[in-house]
């Protein structure tokens, strides 16, 4: 009995509320176990009586489970009768033994009776319905588009000084070349007809490189970007076509033009937002890496980042007057919140309650790369970026050595770290202007580049396409990674392909019955799926839309037609007689 392997605790993804009437609770166990029951009562029930131990509990099968790269996940759902419970798990194992698993240990089951009462139960001791986690129910069906502002579209005739011409090769953060809010507004009807309905901005506000996260002045959009007009303009009519809009929050550092930090240069510990920031010596050595040398801390050792201190409470309230003018002004519906996990926890609480008493749907996202359990607890984040699950599903495509078993553990971990709420508001992606493009990442091979995708879009969560992918645009890493937008050849025709394969698996995403896989199979790298025969649905517009999964042993091909498109890439890639790379995934 590998009982090292077995884990639970009361608490986090492993005991959680899903509901205000349903606890989730689940077990994590090696491979050498076979069942797992839950038996379960009310705290108050059962017990000590005469001297023995009376138990009078329910047994519950778990019959659901996950297989993960060295455990299992066995997940189940209960409702206790008086939103309490005290619980234990028994355990049976190949080789025939079982075993009791208790808060405090282990206990032979023919054991429990007389040593239970020395034992304590794992105890959910009562429901509140205010601590029950509630992410914002319109998210799970958004497809996100992500524009870096200065490289979408450049929407405005006026000449732009230092503005380089738009051209489609390698860029470094130096470079402007004018792309606009007037731009993105006049693309937002190509954005519409791709499918998407979300916006993620990167940052808009003044501040003094490209990329705009070493913010100068939060309440004022920069020049090169526009006018805060512009924005407003830019949400209003986003959400006239039906789009959500999210602001990037860059709130862990500022940049050194902005007002606190000069201050602080002109007044030194004089200046009364001396404490805004970490700074250990002051005055600042004259050259070299005051952030290496510990003047004071930065975002990294980006010396122009200097890192605000977010456990101060007149910085907590200066930024929450940000987000209520941000909300109240430009009617946003989302804040990507930047180096989230390098923020306090206690200003994060803030922001939540600041963001929800304004919106109560108000999405808030967390730029964490790894395990963020401790930020999705209720009343900090909504989601995070899913970047474990784009390491997971881009591992697989690159490493052929990886088996279907190794890919849908790593994808399996990406979906039980969390609670189910989050799960469902997870933000998914593959690409971002923090790493490499898909493209680039995919070696130029577009099946590997559609199989990623197609896999991204039938998770759970809200996928999120980073401005360009939809036509495989290229680019290694950041800076380059933020490569014009190439308009010019899209007008010519030159992506129509890509674009149209894309607009199809974002369609098949938004008809929902397709794409929200729990269970899919592997063979050889190919994602197979069980046979469908015909799904037709009208959509929106009251256009048809028609599914055909003609699903044979070897493939299945889709035609998404009539009012959308023939799906030519599909019916290439069987034509040619090569087994389609990817099939739908449908329940
Ligand atoms: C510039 C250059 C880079 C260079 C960097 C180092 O472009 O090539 O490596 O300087 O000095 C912004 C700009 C970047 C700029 C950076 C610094 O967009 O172009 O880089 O400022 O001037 C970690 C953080 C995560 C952070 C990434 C970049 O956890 O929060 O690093 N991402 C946000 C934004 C960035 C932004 C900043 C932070 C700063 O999305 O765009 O950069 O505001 C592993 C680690 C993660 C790490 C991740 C990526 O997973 O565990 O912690 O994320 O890799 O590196």
């Amino acid at each position: 009995m590998n009982l090292p392997a077995i884990s639970h605790r009361t608490s986090d993804n492993y005991c959680y509320a899903v509901n205000e009437d349903q606890l989730i609770i689940n077990l994590k166990t090696g491979y050498d176990v076979v069942s797992v029951e839950l038996v379960y009562a009310d705290p108050f029930e059962g017990g000590i009586m005469g001297g023995k131990w009376h138990w009078q509990g329910q047994r519950l099968a778990i019959p659901f489970k996950k297989e993960l790269e060295q455990h299992i996940w066995w997940t189940t759902t209960i409702t206790p009768e008086f939103k309490r419970c005290k619980y234990y798990f028994h355990l049976k194992f190949h080789d025939g033994q079982e075993i009791c698993y208790l808060e405090d240990g282990f206990l032979a089951p023919h054991h429990l009776e007389d040593q239970a009462t020395m034992k304590q139960m794992f105890t959910f001791p009562w429901l509140n319905p205010i601590d029950v986690i509630k992410t914002p129910s319109w998210v799970h069906e958004t497809v996100w588009y992500q524009i870096f502002p200065d490289r979408f579209a450049n929407g405005s005739k006026e000449h732009k000084p230092h503005v380089k011409s738009w051209q489609e090769g390698p860029v470094t953060n130096e470079e402007i070349y004018g792309g606009d809010l007037i731009g993105i507004i006049h693309k937002l009807d190509y954005l519409k007809n791709l499918g998407i309905t979300g916006l993620y901005l990167n940052p808009i506000f003044l501040a003094q490189s490209t990329h705009k996260y070493d913010t100068t002045d939060y309440y004022t959009v920069d020049p090169m970007f526009g006018t805060n007009q512009d924005l407003k303009d830019l949400v209003r009519q986003a959400h006239q076509k039906g789009f959500k809009v999210m602001f990037d929050g860059v709130f862990n550092h500022s940049g050194t033009d902005f007002f606190a930090w000069q201050d602080i240069l002109q007044h030194g510990r004089a200046s009364p937002y001396f404490d805004w920031y970490m700074i250990q010596n002051f005055p600042f050595l004259e050259q070299g890496h005051r952030t290496r040398n510990g003047d004071y801390y930065a975002f990294a050792f980006v010396d122009t980042m200097p890192k605000l201190n977010t456990n101060n409470p007149e910085v907590i309230a200066y930024f929450m007057d940000v987000v209520t003018f941000w909300v109240n002004e430009f009617d946003i519906d989302a804040l990507r919140l930047d180096v989230a996990n390098e923020i306090s926890h206690y200003f994060n609480k803030e922001l939540h309650r600041t963001l929800k008493s304004l919106k109560p749907e108000f999405y808030i996202l967390g730029e964490i790369w790894h395990d963020s359990i401790n930020w999705l607890q209720s009343h900090e984040f909504d989601s995070v970026m899913n970047y474990p699950l784009t390491s997971a599903i881009s591992n697989f495509w690159l490493d052929t050595t990886k088996n279907k078993y190794q890919l849908g553990h790593q994808v399996n971990r990406c979906y039980t770290m969390y609670m189910q709420q989050t799960n469902n508001a997870l933000f998914n992606l593959l690409d971002s202007h923090d790493t490499q493009r898909l493209i680039n990442r995919s070696k130029g091979n577009l099946d590997i580049f559609y199989q990623q995708i197609f896999l991204l879009f039938s998770m759970p969560g809200s996928p999120c396409i980073y401005y360009g992918t939809e036509v495989a645009l290229g680019g290694e890493h950041d800076p380059d990674c933020r490569r014009c937008m190439p308009w010019q050849s899209l007008e010519k025709g030159l992506y129509e392909d890509i674009s149209q394969t894309i607009q199809a698996i974002i369609a098949l995403r938004h008809m929902n019955a397709c794409m929200q896989s729990q269970h899919f199979h592997f063979e050889n790298h190919f994602y197979q799926l069980p046979r469908l025969v015909e799904l037709l649905k009208i959509d929106d517009h009251g256009r048809k839309i028609r599914i055909i999964l003609n699903a044979t042993d070897q493939d299945v091909y889709i035609e998404v037609y009539e009012t959308l498109f023939c799906h030519k890439y599909f019916n290439h890639t069987l034509a040619s007689g090569g087994i389609l790379a990817y099939e739908v995934n449908l329940y």
